[in-house]
């Protein structure tokens, strides 16, 4: 006779339920803006109110300041800006919250937008004194596009700069969402006070700490107090509320969530004004994750067997040890450290051995993770940005866009002898898209070309090669302005026009390139059968 063993419920492998509840208290968010906002100075602010670090760096400005917690490499040390994603995870109340800090740079914005496929909400950080900014306004069009809903900010409400009411047209006619502002500022720009809470009227006064390291102190007071305390500011910022009720409108959580309306918050990201009220927000209104499409538009639900998909790969992030990583960011089910997987685009058994959750440069061993989390999986050699990873049922997630690249230029080592070193940099800079290879057999080997969306990406492949791989390179720019991807038939009566080549890219795709526009248009005049094709269909536009 045989009996069931009933299993302790302390072994019991989390149930179906577990994962729901999991999945509901994890909001996984990236801040997005043009340079300078803010971005970097705001994750560290974040993450120093849920007293996961003690102290925020940035105590004297740009030029004097440590970097900031997710601002790791040497070159964005240097230069004070974020070149790379980062991300940050901590708990807060009780959620587990994943932040992800992008680069402003539109030379970066391949990997603000490889970000953007792993969040369920974004943060758009406003500079008060300029406003919508370029680059802010195409990374709202890709949240836009996937759906994402957005939470505005707008940061630096302690130097001078633009009416508050302003910035709230600004917003409604530049992004076509209404801006619903949860608070208020109280004191007019370069002179924060602190909010008017519009959700219940109160005042929340916000104390200064020497160079904005600490948490800032935060009092609540209600109106008539507010008013006696701030003669001039108080009435101003209420005289205002009643003002927005004609324009602005009041939050509702689903035109938020269907990408109607933004929650609107006022900052100081280096005081650390309103950044608690910030998490609070996050918290409370944004999305938790939810089922994701497949490649054939089929929802895999949190709570199906494990899925992932890589969204970065990075290396270099330890000097000491070299190694690689790649974040995945997980879709649905239970990744427990050490189970085996199945990596989708090799169809090959992925052992999860190293797995560790991320907080910029720091990292540490994590055993169990859930829908929503980012997870860094260290020397996983085999997986590529895009790659599929899951457990019993397959699923293939759809790939991530690369860009159309506009510069170009030719890689030569400088120290023949290290061709070992040069070719493996030129293979980990591709495989972690920090530029896009070409090669033909007419410049060889020795010559493959670097394709970027913008020139920075050369800057920083020519500094990894020579720091990280002791493969220092010549870069020699090409006169191409565009590719297009083109096939087999049609590349020699593409190369028969002055202007042209056609090289290949190491995905197999034949790319032609164009010094050009006009070129472009010669080539194709007249020839219909041509393949000729754009690279990307929904690039930032
Ligand atoms: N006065 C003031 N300065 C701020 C505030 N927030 C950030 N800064 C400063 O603005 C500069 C840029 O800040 P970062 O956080 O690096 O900006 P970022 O958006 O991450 O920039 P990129 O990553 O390069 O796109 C730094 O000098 C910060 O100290 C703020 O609230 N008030
Ligand atoms: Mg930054």
């Amino acid at each position: 006779m045989t009996t069931s063993v009933p299993t302790r419920p302390d072994d019991a492998a989390p149930t179906s339920a577990d994962v729901v509840a999991e999945a509901a208290r994890r909001r996984t968010f990236a801040v997005i803006s043009h340079p300078d906002a803010g971005k970097s100075t705001l994750t560290e602010a974040l993450a120093l109110h849920a007293r996961v670090i003690g102290q925020a760096g940035a105590v004297h400005g740009k030029a004097g300041r440590r970097g900031t917690v997710s601002d790791w490499m040497d070159m964005e040390k240097a230069r004070g800006i974020s070149i790379t994603s980062a991300a940050l995870q901590f708990s807060y109340r009780d959620t587990v919250v994943n932040l992800l800090d992008t680069p402003g740079h539109a030379d970066f914005s391949e990997d603000t937008y490889r970000v953007l496929t792993a969040v369920d909400a974004a943060v758009m950080l406003i500079d008060a004194a300029k406003g919508l900014e370029a680059q802010t306004m195409k990374l709202f069009a890709v949240c836009r596009h996937r759906g994402i809903p957005v939470v505005t900010v707008v940061n630096k409400w302690d130097r001078p700069g633009k009416d508050a009411l302003a910035l709230m047209d600004e917003v409604a006619e530049r992004t076509g969402l209404t801006p619903t502002p949860l608070t208020w500022p109280v004191g007019i720009a370069g002179d924060f006070r602190g909010v008017l809470d519009r959700r219940d009227g109160s005042y929340r006064r916000y104390t200064r700490t020497a160079g904005g390291a600490t948490v800032a102190p935060e009092e609540v007071l209600p109106a008539p107090t507010a008013a006696a305390r701030e003669p001039d500011a108080w009435p101003q910022a209420v005289e205002e509320v009643d003002l927005l009720a004609a324009t602005a409108g009041e939050h509702d959580q689903d035109l938020f969530l269907s990408g109607v309306t933004t929650p609107v918050l006022f900052a100081s990201a280096v005081s650390n004004f309103g950044v608690g009220a910030l998490l609070d927000v996050l918290v409370d209104l944004a999305p938790a994750p939810a089922g994701r499409p497949d490649t054939d538009g089929v929802l895999r639900p949190v709570d199906a067997p494990f899925s992932a998909f890589v969204f970065k790969v990075q290396s270099g992030m330890d000097a000491a040890h070299r190694d690689r990583l790649a974040y995945i960011r997980i879709c649905s089910g239970v990744f427990e450290r050490g189970m085996v997987v199945t990596h989708g685009s090799t169809g090959r058994p992925f052992a999860t051995k190293y797995a560790q959750h991320v907080f910029g440069r720091e990292r540490e061993s994590i055993d169990v993770a859930y829908p929503g989390d980012v997870v860094g999986l260290v020397n996983a050699s085999a997986l590529h940005v895009g790659d599929t990873l899951y457990a019993q049922e397959p699923v293939t997630f759809p790939p991530l866009t690369t860009f159309a690249p506009e510069h170009f230029a030719v890689v030569r080592s400088l120290e023949t002898a290290k061709h070992k070193q040069f070719r493996r940099g030129i293979e980990q800079l591709e495989s972690e898209g920090v530029v896009q290879v070409l090669r033909s057999d007419r410049r060889g080997e020795q010559a493959p070309v670097f394709a970027v969306v913008g020139p920075m990406q050369f800057e920083v492949a020519t500094h990894r090669m020579e720091h990280e791989f002791h493969a220092p390179v010549q870069l020699e720019p090409l006169p191409y302005t565009l590719a297009m991807r083109t096939d087999e038939a049609s590349a020699p009566r593409i190369t028969a026009t002055s202007g042209t080549e056609v090289m290949q890219r190491s995905d197999g795709e034949l790319l032609a390139l164009f010094t050009t526009k006009w070129v472009m248009g010669i080539v194709r005049n007249g020839k219909p059968d041509l393949t000729l094709e754009p690279l990307v269909a929904a690039q930032l536009a």
